[in-house]
């Protein structure tokens, strides 16, 4: 009856005693014959309590046999490692919501619930703002954890009717910005390519009652260009397949995917020979707008229904709905050469404003002009769209839980300043586990007055100061060829790079590669050793996007439109801002700093998503890949951490309390100061002084199988007087 078995963290360990304690997936006490058998198969719910903690190949091991009994959760300490099941679990259902609703973490099995409740539980007794930080590499299941986490809160927090409308619209929010802000990727077929923070906000009574969302760089060069097996935004398919004939008819569309130039890229769309191989190549490969584990259709149908909960009336739906239909018509726009080599417009479309660009451009010159427009109207509409969501949910100055769910560390074959960006954002996330975790450990063994020794790790902050630093930074670099006059490109950053930070330990270019590195190079390529591993980075086009530029013209007819999302977006003032725009690697390195801010003023709570394959399969644990991720997200140092200090810390009072039966000084009730009743119970219990420390207000317990064995004293008390009690009442004889 018992589809799994956990053992608790207390029961779980060596002696074979009868009295130990399991309990079944389905949160019933079972029998300890089978939880012990059960054990072998399982493996330890919290890696702390591993036999060999030093040994990765222990770890896996747990990891794996865990995985191959669907217990996809495990903790280390009070951190979470979740393994994407690439398959539907029965395990969120509301039952088990419940299960996990003001319970205690370690007296249920770990699940992403217990993160949930305790989070909210600690934001709702210690009046502190609480955050949920979301890591992992792309496809890992940060999202999905994310979503989870928003439903135990809609699901389980108290409730009115003005609560019912801002929980729909929090969990509405998803699928809209999922629409817009997800695509397939080679990694991940609903891969976010925004980064999104998200505050969940909860009155005095514990319900939530507003939220608000920050969103970070969304990938725009995606709109007009896709690597090969990727596509665009969800929206644009979802519109082409679910749309209904007459709003098709409306926004002038198709309903062919293969239509749509920026949605079966092609690279550049010149008509050259070269083009036309490729583009041949690549219509013969399928851009595959069709994916079979998405359903563009039915999507469609949850985002219309998501947008009008969210209070998007009818026109804004249909203002929103043309801006993206015109995007696509923008793409299919094709130039052809005049003698004097400036480019005029040959394909007939409606839309007309591209023509009133005055000054002459060559073809290279108009088709990147055409693709900046739609990049700059898709990537405004998208912040608009958050901006829009944030009305609606309204802000309160309430109790917070923040929820960081950001794009993950990505390795393609052909890594551009997008992943320059991504790659970089999540070296900040990782400096900020090893910071708090190391950091918080440290300060509460400071606050106890308890002296430790601290565990060496690798500080991946040499590497954030690589990209980040001030002069000297790559990103300052970049900026700083960006403002150059003159012959400023993709190449002599690269050489500008070289002679700055040529001697750095993590950056190697092909110049300076020295023969013994592995990997082959390209001559437009630099590698960064990051925290997770090399990437190798393409800088074709690193200038342009860093830049950003949108041709005055341009915002000048944005600025003149009919529609009013887009005067929205485009704002007449900013066309009588002289001041040139700061740079989008700039901007991006500055939200990211404001972003620590945040976290760093919130109690964080961390789970950390690791992906079991490459092949987004079912029942797949593949060792390479899964050893790599638990190097790279610091697990065993964080492992080593939480067990080279104490196992187990309980504060005074709960310790006595469960505990205070079994020494006759402290039963039924202990008269004086907590600690000293803490004092004489361990006493009592024969603890060695190696073996525990009391600090200010928690007794720290430095192996889990001291903890264990006085578990199993409360059993076999238990147990001694459940049969007495027999005894009583059925009489002697
Ligand atoms: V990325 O950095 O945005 O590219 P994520 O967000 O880490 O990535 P995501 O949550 O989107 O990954 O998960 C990828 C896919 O794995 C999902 O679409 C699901 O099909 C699958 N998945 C992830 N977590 C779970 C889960 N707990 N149960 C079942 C899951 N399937
Ligand atoms: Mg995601």
């Amino acid at each position: 009856p018992h589809q799994f078995i956990e053992l608790l963290p207390f029961a779980n360990h060596l002696l074979p005693l009868p009295s130990l304690q399991a309990v079944g997936s389905d949160g019933v006490r079972i029998s300890m014959e089978s939880a012990l058998t059960a054990r072998d198969r399982v493996g330890v719910q919290d890696f702390v309590l591993l036999e060999n903690h030093t040994s990765e190949a222990a770890f896996i091991e747990n990891l794996r046999k865990r995985f191959k009994e669907n217990l996809i959760y495990t903790y280390i300490g009070s951190v979470l490692v979740s393994v994407n099941p690439y398959k539907d679990l029965e395990i969120y259902t509301k039952n088990h919501m419940e299960r996990y609703r003001g319970v205690n973490f370690y007296e249920v099995s770990p699940h992403v619930y217990a993160v949930s409740d305790n989070s909210y539980r600690s934001m709702r007794t210690e009046r502190k703002d609480q955050c949920i930080l979301i890591s992992g590499e792309s496809g890992a299941g940060k999202t999905e954890a994310s979503k989870k986490i928003l439903q135990y809160y809609a699901v389980t927090c108290p409730a009115s009717d003005q609560v019912e409308t801002v929980k729909d619209r929090l969990l509405q929010s998803n699928p809209v910005l999922e629409a817009f802000g997800n695509a397939k990727t080679l990694r991940n077929d609903n891969s976010s390519r925004f980064g999104k923070y998200m505050d969940i906000q909860f009155d005095f009574k514990g319900a939530p009652v507003g939220g608000h969302i920050l969103n970070y760089l969304l990938e725009k060069s995606r709109v007009v260009h896709q690597n090969h097996g990727e596509r665009n935004f969800h929206i644009f398919y979802q519109l082409i397949e679910g749309g209904e004939e007459d709003l098709l008819r409306r926004l002038g569309l198709e309903r062919n995917p293969q239509q749509y130039q920026y949605l079966v890229k092609v690279g550049d769309t010149r008509a050259s020979l070269y083009g036309f191989a490729m583009w041949c190549f690549w219509v013969s490969q399928g851009n595959c707008p069709k994916v079979s584990s998405i359903n563009d259709r039915s999507d469609w149908k949850v985002v219309r229904k998501a947008l009008s909960v969210i209070g998007f009336s009818e026109d804004e739906v249909e203002e929103l709905l043309n801006i993206i239909a015109s995007v696509l018509h923008l793409g299919n726009i094709q130039y052809g050469g005049e003698d004097s080599g400036n480019a005029y417009i040959t394909t007939d479309t409606q839309i007309k404003y591209l023509a009133r660009l005055k000054s002459p451009l060559n073809l290279e010159q108009a088709s990147s002009a055409r693709d900046a427009l739609s990049k700059a109207v898709y990537g405004r509409t998208f912040t608009w769209l958050v901006n829009k969501i944030n009305v609606s949910l309204t802000y309160k100055n309430a109790s917070v839980i923040g929820l960081l769910d950001i794009y993950g560390f990505e390795v393609f074959q052909h890594n551009s300043f997008e992943q320059f960006c991504i790659n970089y954002c999540n070296e900040k996330l990782q400096q900020l586990f090893i910071e708090l975790t190391l950091k918080s450990e440290q300060d509460e063994y400071e606050a106890e007055g308890i002296t430790w020794e601290p565990v060496q790790y690798f500080n991946n902050k040499i590497i954030c100061d690589l990209v980040e630093e001030k002069f000297k930074g790559i990103i300052s670099i970049l900026d700083e060829e960006c403002l150059r006059p003159g012959d400023a490109s993709d190449i002599t950053f690269l050489e500008k790079l070289e002679n700055t930070v040529g001697g750095h330990a993590h950056l190697t270019t092909h110049k300076l590669a020295d023969g013994k590195t592995r990997k082959v190079m390209g001559r437009e390529e630099f590698r960064l050793l990051h925290y997770a591993g090399e990437v190798n980075y393409n800088v074709n086009g690193f200038l342009d996007k860093n830049n950003d530029l949108l041709f005055r013209n341009l915002k000048e007819v944005m600025c003149m439109s009919d529609n009013k999302i887009l005067t929205q977006c485009f704002d007449r003032a900013e066309l009588k801002d002289s001041k040139r725009p700061e740079t989008a690697a700039t901007q991006f390195k500055t939200s990211l700093a404001k972003l620590m801010e945040i976290l760093m003023s919130k109690e964080p709570s961390y789970v950390r998503c690791i992906k079991p394959n490459d092949a987004k399969q079912a029942g797949r644990f593949d060792d390479v890949l899964i050893r790599h991720q638990v190097k790279y997200l610091g697990l065993m140092e964080n492992l080593r951490v939480r067990r080279a200090g104490f196992a187990y810390r309980r504060h005074y009072e709960t310790f006595l309390q469960r505990y205070k039966s079994l020494c006759p000084e402290t039963w039924p009730s202990w008269q004086g100061k907590l600690a000293d009743g803490v004092s004489t119970l361990v006493k009592h219990l024969g603890y060695k002084p190696e073996e525990y420390k009391l600090g200010r207000s928690k007794i720290f317990i430095r192996f889990p199988k001291t903890l264990f064995a006085t578990e199993d004293a409360l059993e076999t008390r238990k147990h001694s007087l459940a049969s007495k009690l027999r005894l009583i009442q059925t009489g002697p004889g």
